[in-house]
């Protein structure tokens, strides 16, 4: 049994990796609870917090299980498909997954990070891919994911120098999205997936659909593919009210900062 809590709260899941003893390294029992809550994630569910116990967040891939297991080149590649599979259903997903970041968000912790939508980092957060270093390389997305958050060039300087990134480092290249003081992380995550399950479905479908996969694609695909997802969440019926309160001018005001 993966040592993952999940928690319903209202229309948002808290999803825990607890197993802070291994830094919440990820093992085969892991990877497949999060495939399988993601794989068909219940529809009152309209947003997910991803939050871990102890100090850190994630130590990426359980090198004690690595080590153990003495795995063929086929089975390690076969596992790092299962790694791609259950995280392109967290990135391509029409649920938006907030992470509570803290400590070390290394290896395949980090790739695991970069499949969700929204990153708030606590001030203890570091960044850091150590393949590099251990000899071994990365897995579970990495060279994809991370690498077009911080840019290739950025990522293979990181691998190569053994850099680590404090969380400012990471904040100014894209792989926190906000900073918040030690043990506010969770709450902020939580507050962030609340507002968000509010979103109209159709709306938070075409965000976390489009933008990810239009960005795969040529410029003309893109600009067709956003048309049709356009057309799909403008013309969502449920939309009007919404804009009735606008025009009444009782919606929600815009703040210079958020
Ligand atoms: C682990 C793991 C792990 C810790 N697998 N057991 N990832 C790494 O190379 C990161 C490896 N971990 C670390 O660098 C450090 O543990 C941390 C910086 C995350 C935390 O340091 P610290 O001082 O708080 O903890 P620690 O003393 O190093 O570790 C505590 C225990 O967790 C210890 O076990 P213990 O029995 O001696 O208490 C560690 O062995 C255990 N532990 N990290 C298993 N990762 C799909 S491919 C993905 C590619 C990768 O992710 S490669 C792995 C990269």
């Amino acid at each position: 049994m993966a040592d993952i809590d999940i928690e319903k709260r209202g229309k948002i899941a808290i999803l825990t990796l607890n197993r802070p003893a291994f830094r919440n390294a990820l093992d085969e029992a892991a990877i497949e609870v999060l495939d399988c809550f993601f794989d068909r994630p219940d529809p009152a569910v309209r947003a997910v917090v991803l939050r871990t116990s102890g100090p850190h967040f994630c130590a990426g891939l359980d090198l004690r299980e690595h080590y153990e297991k003495n795995r063929s080149p086929v089975e390690f590649m076969r596992m790092c498909q299962a790694w791609h599979r259950a995280f392109d259903k967290m990135q391509f997903g029409s649920i938006p997954i907030i992470a509570a970041l803290k400590g070390a968000v290394v290896g395949g912790g980090l790739e695991l990070a970069a499949a969700t939508h929204v990153r708030v980092a606590e001030r203890s957060t570091f960044f850091a891919l150590p393949e590099g270093q251990r000899g071994v390389f990365t897995g579970g997305g990495a060279t994809v994911r991370v690498a077009r958050i911080m840019t290739p060039a950025r990522m293979i300087d990181m691998m190569i120098a053994a850099r680590t990134y404090d969380v400012e480092r990471g904040y100014q290249c894209g792989l926190a999205h906000e900073i918040v003081e030690e043990g506010e992380g969770d709450a902020r995550a939580i507050a962030i997936a609340e507002a968000a399950a509010e979103h109209y479905d159709v709306t938070n479908f075409g965000i976390l659909t489009g933008i990810s996969r239009i960005n795969d694609m040529s410029t003309t695909d893109g600009l067709f593919a956003e048309s049709l997802l356009a057309g799909m969440v403008m013309t969502n019926p449920d939309l009007r009210p919404s804009l009735e309160k606008f025009f009444a001018k009782q919606a929600p005001r815009l703040e210079p900062k958020s």
